[in-house]
């Protein structure tokens, strides 16, 4: 032991001492028949943990670094942790209590003279360096004490026991986007933190107290263990098979602890609640649970309270980390890996210092709850991502003007008619009596949307357009009655529009996420979210807008971006009476004109342009050879207009008309054989009773 000082072995010697007082306290108050019995199949007989201390103790110090035979013989065929499950260990011949101490303190002194051979360690075994291997089998020891206290608890047995301090509080931190260095390189730090490595993480808000008693007493109130939609499918199986209705040990206003029923504390952290009850709350609050990462970041940046109350469940599986080397043998942790556990951080009240340190990461199965585990909720930062840089919308609009004003005929892409002013317009047009579309599509809704959910089988809605948030609402009524809403996406070119209906779903669906995306229909389909079995709405028949090129295109970009198996629901704008059609882009209020006209407002605010806008007309045509709306606006005189921002100027002859926007009308065939050419299988077709309005369900082949 070349690398350890003497007063570094003094001091060794010190925490082990301390150590096994502690395991013997935890013990004294409990007879011998409660130390032999096997509890829960869950936990091993206490005795068992006991005798097993020692084990380790004398695997790692006595035997392997000190290379002497074992004290027990039958040592490893009864206390090594990977011989027995917990279940089978009641039945094993065990060491009796009074036998186990003595086992005990035999392994302690040859453990001490191992300590103090100054000969040993020369030849540099890593196992020996900074002292490892005692701080192994410290370690191990204070977790065996947490262990055994979980057994206690479990048993119901009356002992001093504890519990976590109350931690009031609330509200949240902002955690900024950037790197966190994860881990640890201590020397008694395990293998699983090592190495020391850097992470980018994005941004996050995670709260600067663990949840509460409080909270969880408001979401058992609010049927939060009922509601198939806060849960996952493992979660929901986990609460079907064991009944929970509370955390372990809740009775009315009162929790079970070390054998008492005590008042519930409000302030305390809510403990014995197991991962999926975790996931479960953290939906139900419109939140979710940490990664580890996230987690380590904020505890060292010193942003969280309450740390080493109860363990964390975090939302990350237990895996090693980038360059991660097994040691000092692969049953600490590698045989662990995978995504059947989930990592718990931060340490319990039960947690001795020495293990709870901001880089250790605990594991266990997501169904367990007898341990001291709680949570501590986290969000997005931001549940908007955006796909457009700031000068990407200014960009495009000057590239559509400049192509558009050039071209002959002059047209715009009707997508400009949409800043602020034309969304309310537009929003104004699908109150009116001649605008039948919204009405029609909403009629259809009410009677079929539980059909869609149903058929669908979709946890995840995908709006294309936030302006028909309102209709939509239909569907996600049914798809939470259903008990399937899980998550929202709005997708939405103007960043605006998209933040308040973000916002304003949140506080209507809290149980679900909901995230929005600004981007464009066009560009970004294969860049939206892709969690979930998604339902992709494109409602209004906004459709209609895309002329007869662009429409097949967005169809196949639409049906490359989705998974088999997932559904598309198209609302479509029939062909019928040309009179009613024109009727409804020129109506008596004159709001359609003004919402044409807006677009020439747009350039003038946008690119500093000098449209006179009464010197232009609203020009609505039925063009029944291919079955669209041509909308126009006509100049009334010869003019010359001038665009500062593109240093163009353009002349228009008087009666001169610029192209602003098509809306096609669609039959039951046409649309459902474009459906099928892109690659969708039309599943259903539904009406108004008039007739005016297609809502077409498909799925994705
Ligand atoms: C939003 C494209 C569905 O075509 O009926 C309404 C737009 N233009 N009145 C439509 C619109 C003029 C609308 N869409």
């Amino acid at each position: 032991m070349s690398s350890v000082s003497t007063d570094s072995r003094a001091a060794v010697a010190a925490q082990l001492a301390e150590a096994r007082a502690a395991t013997f306290a935890l013990l004294e108050p409990l007879s011998d028949d409660e130390l032999a019995r096997q509890w829960s199949p869950l936990q091993s007989p206490l005795v068992w943990d006991l005798a097993h201390i020692g084990h380790f103790e004398d695997a790692w110090i006595g035997q392997r670094v000190g290379g002497l035979s074992p004290v027990l013989e039958e040592g490893e065929e009864l206390y090594d942790a990977f011989r027995h499950a917990r279940d089978g260990r009641g039945g094993l011949p065990l060491l009796d209590p009074a036998a186990a101490r003595d086992y005990l303190c035999r392994v302690r002194n040859r453990s001490l003279a191992v300590l103090g051979d100054e000969s040993l360690g020369a030849e540099g075994d890593p196992l020996l360096e900074d002292g490892f291997v005692f701080g192994l089998v410290l370690q191990h020891e204070r977790q065996h004490v947490e262990t055994m206290l979980q057994t206690i608890a479990l048993a119901g047995l009356l002992h001093p026991g504890g519990g976590p301090r109350p931690v009031p509080g609330s509200g949240d931190v902002l955690v900024q986007a950037g790197p966190v260095r994860l881990g640890a390189d201590d020397a008694w730090a395990y293998d699983n933190e090592r190495p020391l490595h850097e992470r980018e993480l994005a941004a996050f808000r995670i709260d600067a107290t663990p949840v509460t008693n409080r909270d969880w007493v408001s979401f058992v109130g609010d049927g939060g263990y009922r509601r198939r939609e806060l849960w996952s499918d493992e979660g929901w199986a986990w609460r079907e098979a064991d009944g929970a209705e509370a955390p372990l040990g809740w009775g009315d206003g009162t929790v079970r602890r070390f054998g008492r029923d005590e008042p519930l504390d409000p302030d305390e952290p809510v403990q014995h609640v197991c991962f999926h009850e975790a996931e479960a709350f953290a939906r139900w609050s419109g939140a979710r649970l940490p990664t580890e990462e996230e987690w380590e970041k904020a505890a060292k940046a010193g942003l969280l309270r309450g740390i080493g109350e109860v363990w964390e469940w975090t939302a990350s599986p237990f895996v090693g980390y980038p360059g991660f080397r097994a040691f000092p043998y692969p049953e600490y942790s590698e045989v662990f890996f995978g995504d059947e556990y989930r990592v718990l951080r931060g340490g319990s009240w039960a947690t001795h210092p020495s293990v709870a340190r901001l880089s250790f990461r605990n594991w266990d199965f997501p169904i367990r709850r007898q341990i001291f585990a709680g949570l501590r909720l986290a969000r997005d930062a931001d549940p908007i991502a955006s796909l457009l840089g700031p000068g990407d919308r200014r960009a495009a609009l000057e590239a559509d003007v400049r192509e558009g004003l050039a071209s002959s005929p002059k047209r715009l892409p009707p997508k400009w008619h949409y800043d602020e002013e034309g969304s309310r317009l537009f929003g104004a047009i699908t109150q009116l009596p001649e605008y039948y579309l919204t009405r029609r599509e909403r009629e259809i809704l009410e009677a079929h949307a539980a059909d869609i959910a149903a058929a669908s089988g979709a946890d995840t809605l995908v709006e294309l357009g936030a302006g028909t948030s309102e209709k939509t609402r239909l569907l996600l009524d049914a798809l939470r009655a259903a008990g399937q809403l899980r998550r929202i996406v709005v997708l939405d070119v103007d960043e605006v529009t998209l933040r308040e209906s973000v916002a304003r779903l949140a506080a209507e669906y809290p149980a679900a996420e909901v995230k929005g995306v600004v981007g464009d229909l066009e560009r970004h389909l294969a860049e939206l979210p892709r969690e979930g079995r998604r339902l992709v709405c494109f409602l209004g028949s906004s459709i209609g807008n895309f002329d007869v090129e662009h429409r097949p295109r967005f169809l196949r970009a639409l049906r490359a971006a989705m998974a088999p198996g997932e559904s598309f629901l198209l609302g479509v704008d029939l062909v019928k009476d040309p009179g009613r059609l024109v009727a409804a882009y020129d109506d008596a209020a004159g709001v359609t004109a003004r919402f044409s006209l807006n677009l020439l407002s747009v350039l003038n605010d946008e690119l500093g342009a000098d449209f006179d806008l009464s010197t232009f007309e609203h020009v609505p045509r039925w063009d029944a050879g291919r079955e669209l709306m041509d909308i126009r606006l006509r100049s009334r005189e010869p003019q010359h207009v001038r665009i500062p921002a593109l240093d163009l100027e353009v002349d228009f002859a008087e009666g001169e008309e610029l192209h602003t926007e098509i809306s096609a009308k669609f039959r039951r065939e046409r649309i459902e054989a474009e459906l099928r050419e892109a690659g969708f299988e039309p599943r259903a077709w539904w009406t108004d009773e008039a007739g005016d309005f297609g809502l077409s369900l498909s799925a994705a082949v």
